[in-house]
């Protein structure tokens, strides 16, 4: 870069003065980062950062017209692709700059970047201070550019080229009646392509809108007529003035647009303490269409920010407020969304010293703007409110509706979202664990309503699923395969699990870890745990194998001595702990536990549920793939076969065998 610049200081106007050229090369690379990273400055190096360049230009003449010190700008588009903008202010001085002797306060404005750019640092500001940022981006991006600066009667013009001045600031003789600067440049081919051109339809709307934005300026807009399409809506030329402001840019907006209210509700309030102003103007159309415009500092912020969090909460609470003044007991439900989402919104904030902030800097970050912007607009509202009571209570009415509407559609939607997940397709009697993956999560089944009510008392909501079942379980070694399907009870375990039945069982579909039987610890439990697990043996064989199926072991007694307690599982367990003394002070009472249900959740929790402290049975069976247990898996068919079958002669043969076990259960 430095050697192409000292090329192009050979063919400068005036080569021979070194110290001058010396000086540039150091100016160069300062714009050096500009013309490498583009994007950084710009957003981009396509038609919207090619039009961002005009913008950039327009914008600090804009600048000097809001600071009160001119009132005219002009803009044209040439048809070489040339720009020009000239405003009528005070000029750009051209005194040397104190930190910089020998070159002009100009020459640095247009050849050093100032607080990072507008896309790269952090902070950007435009008036107050900063006057002239951007302009030595655009200077960076154009391949020629051109500075006039007409003051105390003085003409005085400057040359570049990607940066970089082809001579000295110029004198160019005297002026009369003429003060301000002008700007002309040609955006760089090198950077935006041989065939980038401005459209001049885009130009003509950023003028009209700057226009709209400042009613103290006019604009005058120009175009070379062979730019334009023959059915072209952009003028080749027009003075844009609007004294009406922001009023007149929303009613051009909504042409022939009719509004809930007769007048829109528009204005301009300083900020406390010279902190800068705001001026809105707001209606809300009868067809619902609304938009939301804002700007700081006459630069379009369409991704919002603070000055529009102002604006909304000003509205909704003038709105809300009015409602309560009118005795309108729903107006306390509309929210900013429905305040302002279907409302055409001009906003417009005049800051000191703006901060922008996003991805392409489109966004108000300035804090202290929410809270001016709502101080200066809130009493406005509340006033334009009870100005005509008529209109506001037409308007409110209509906002309460839409409020209500959109609550509806809320509510509509949130059911079918609800219908789409596989919760709402579970049972309704099934209290599920809230961690939706398998992984690490158990289903308790529990017989009957109050142990079911104690379970999930008892349960960690995050791991742990109830599924009550009550009625009778369906003895599926006998029943139908139809039969069993109709079956309630075996519907809603089927359905819990999510893993399916028979042919249609996929292990890798089970929704928990661990499925547990947690029955009582009587005969009617047992009677039910074989129950089902004549169904997991059957319809699910998969999960059995893969060893997912436990029985709980819940205690059948307490024994209390003094302030210590134990259980015991069975009489058994019972008759060991009362020979060997439970360690505590006094007689011994015995508890015995009638169900699961009357179990306290804590005690059903500490003695079966926690997994820290219970103990679970795995249920196996035998496996008839493996030769080694090949004899075992056929024992266990036929015992399943002989308890659970249609042959009631298998069962009674079994329990004559098994009588000690069977008397032993059968307390
Ligand atoms: C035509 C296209 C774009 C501008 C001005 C006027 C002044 C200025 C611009 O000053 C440097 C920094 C803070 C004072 C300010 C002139 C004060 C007195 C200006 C423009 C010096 C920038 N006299 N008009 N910059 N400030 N128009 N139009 O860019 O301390 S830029």
């Amino acid at each position: 870069m430095v050697r192409a610049m000292t090329d192009l200081f050979q063919n400068a106007r005036k080569p021979a003065e070194p110290s001058y050229s010396a000086q540039d090369i150091e100016v160069l690379e300062g714009l050096e980062p500009v013309r490498r990273r583009p994007g950084m400055y710009i957003g981009g190096t396509d038609e919207r950062a090619l039009h961002h360049l005009v913008a950039e230009v327009l914008d600090n003449a804009m600048d000097e017209a809001v600071a009160g010190h001119a009132s005219r700008i002009d803009l044209d588009l040439a048809e070489d692709g040339t720009v020009t903008v000239r405003d009528n202010g005070r000029g750009i001085p051209i005194d040397d700059h104190p930190k910089y002797p020998g070159k002009s306060a100009l020459e640095v404005i247009l050849t050093t970047l100032h607080s990072g750019g507008k896309f790269g640092g952090a902070a950007y500001s435009t008036s107050g201070g900063l006057h002239g940022v951007g302009l030595s981006v655009v200077n960076a991006l154009a391949d020629r550019l051109s500075v006039e600066v007409a003051r105390d009667r003085q003409l005085w013009v400057q040359n570049y080229s990607r940066g970089a001045p082809l001579g000295p600031l110029a004198a160019q003789g005297p002026v009369q009646n003429r003060r301000g600067t002008t700007v002309r440049f040609h955006a760089d081919p090198q950077i935006f392509g041989e065939g980038a051109r401005f459209l001049p339809h885009r130009l003509y709307r950023m003028a009209r809108s700057k226009a709209y934005l400042y009613r103290g300026v006019e604009i005058r807009w120009s175009c070379d007529a062979a730019l334009l399409e023959p059915d072209s809506t952009t003028p080749a030329a027009e003075t844009l003035r609007f004294p009406g402001g922001l009023l007149d840019y929303l009613t051009a907006a909504l042409k022939d647009r009719g509004t809930v209210t007769p007048v829109a509700f528009a204005g301009e309030a300083a900020f406390a303490g010279e902190a800068g102003r705001v001026e809105w103007a707001i209606a809300w159309p009868d067809d619902d269409e609304g938009f939301c415009h804002s700007y700081c500092n006459t630069i379009p912020t369409p991704q919002g920010g603070s000055h529009e969090a102002g604006l909304r909460a000003a509205l909704t609470r003038g709105l809300k407020g009015y409602g309560e003044l009118i005795g309108n007991r729903r107006a306390g439900q509309i929210t900013p969304d429905d305040a302002v989402g279907d409302a055409c919104i001009l906003i417009s904030a005049f800051i000191r010293e703006p901060q922008f902030q996003g991805q392409t800097k489109e966004k108000l970050a300035s804090p202290e703007a929410t809270r001016l912007v709502e101080q200066a607009i809130k009493d406005r509202f509340d006033h334009w409110l009870s100005g005509d009571p008529n209109a506001s209570r037409t308007l409110l009415d209509r906002l309460v509706e839409k409020a209500e509407e959109r609550a509806r559609r809320r509510q509509a939607k949130e059911t079918a979202r609800k219908t789409a997940t596989r919760k709402l397709r579970l049972p309704g009697k099934l209290a599920d664990c809230s961690r939706n993956a398998a992984d690490g999560t158990e289903i308790f089944l529990v017989e009957g309503d109050s142990a079911g009510g104690s379970a999930k008392q008892a349960r960690n909501r995050e791991t742990q699923a109830i599924l009550p079942l009550r009625g009778k379980i369906l003895n599926v070694a006998s029943a139908s395969l139809d039969k069993m399907r109709a079956n309630q009870e075996l519907s809603d375990l089927t359905l819990a699990l999510g893993c399916g039945i028979g042919r249609d069982f996929s292990a890798e579909k089970l929704r928990y870890e661990r499925v547990i039987i947690m029955t009582d610890a009587d005969v009617d439990g047992a009677h039910i745990a074989s129950l089902l697990m004549t169904f997991f043996y059957r319809e699910m064989a998969g999960l059995i194998q893969d060893g997912r199926l436990y029985l709980a072991q819940p205690p059948l007694y307490r024994l209390t001595q003094g302030a210590k307690s134990v259980y015991a599982r069975d009489d058994a367990e019972r008759d060991r702990l009362l020979k060997k003394g439970i360690g505590g002070k006094g007689k011994i009472e015995q508890s015995r536990f009638k169900g699961l249900g009357e179990m306290p959740p804590a005690q059903l929790k500490e003695t079966t549920m926690d997994p820290a402290k219970r103990t679970l049975l795995r249920v196996m069976v035998p496996d008839a793939k493996d030769p080694e247990a090949r004899e075992d898996a056929e024992h266990t068919r036929s015992l399943v076969e002989s308890l659970m079958g249609r042959k009631p002669e298998l069962r009674f043969r079994f329990i004559q065998e098994n009588a000690i076990f069977a008397r032993d259960i059968d307390v």
